[in-house]
């Protein structure tokens, strides 16, 4: 059912809910302990950009106090244990392309495919979420078209040799991406946020990074819904 046709008054503080929130909340704050991580690494390997990857680092610490404290101002527990697990094959799959100096990949899978996750969700959070929630999210969510863009001038800036890593990288890890969203859908529901209105904001915000970068329609077409259906 679409986003905004009748939203139903959300009951913040029935068990239901909160039971939701203790592990899409766990995701978010895992989510930012991990691209704090991601972008500490980046800047080892992109030493010329290294103080301003440690300035998005930063504001990934911030995110995640930010979105403790909504936790916390909901009396949520966050299920940390859910959310490692639930990053889990991205995470290695980062860790991996690190460990190999696949700087490309390593930021195509953090700049690009979890920037844009993280903007979809967030900006599909925002009308649905509670007050407090809502107002650090706002914040939040400006800041990580900032580091999409890092990503996005980094790699139009090396389009050509970046081309072919770029495009296993999103063969790899878009699946993930795919099937990560299927795992919280059912949560995300009970929050408001519908899967379809997540997929076509990941899509529209993924898709305008490709083409941004210099990739053609076609190949954003293909790109995109690679492992859609997976
Ligand atoms: O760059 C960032 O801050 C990204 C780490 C944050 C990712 C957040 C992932 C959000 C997925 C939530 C799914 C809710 C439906
Ligand atoms: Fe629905
Ligand atoms: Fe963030
Ligand atoms: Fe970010």
């Amino acid at each position: 059912m679409p986003q905004l046709e009748a939203i139903p008054a959300i009951d913040f503080q029935s068990e239901t809910y909160k039971d939701a929130y203790s592990r899409i909340n766990a995701i978010v704050i895992e989510g930012e302990q991990e691209a704090y991580d991601n972008y500490i690494k980046l800047g080892e390997m992109l030493p010329e950009h290294q103080e301003n990857l440690a300035r998005l680092a930063k504001m990934e610490m911030r995110h995640q106090k930010g979105f403790q404290s909504c936790g916390r101002n909901l009396a949520v527990t966050p299920d940390m244990e859910f959310a490692r697990e639930f990053f889990s094959s991205l995470h290695q799959n980062f860790k991996d392309a690190a460990a190999e100096g696949k700087l490309v990949t390593c930021l195509l899978i953090q700049s690009l495919i979890i920037e844009c996750f993280a903007i979809a969700a967030y900006n599909i959070y925002i009308p649905v979420a509670d007050d407090f929630a809502r107002k650090i999210t706002e914040g939040v969510v400006k800041d990580e078209y900032l580091h999409l863009n890092f990503g996005e001038e980094w790699l139009k800036a090396n389009f050509e040799a970046s081309k072919g890593e770029l495009e296993e990288a999103n063969r790899q890890n878009l699946p993930i991406i795919w099937r990560m969203l299927n795992e919280v859908a059912d949560d995300a529901h009970v929050l408001g946020m519908e899967k379809e209105a997540l997929v076509e904001d990941f899509m529209i915000a993924y898709g305008e990074a490709l083409s941004n970068i210099g990739f053609s329609t076609g190949d954003i077409m293909r790109m995109s819904v690679y492992g859609l259906t997976a």
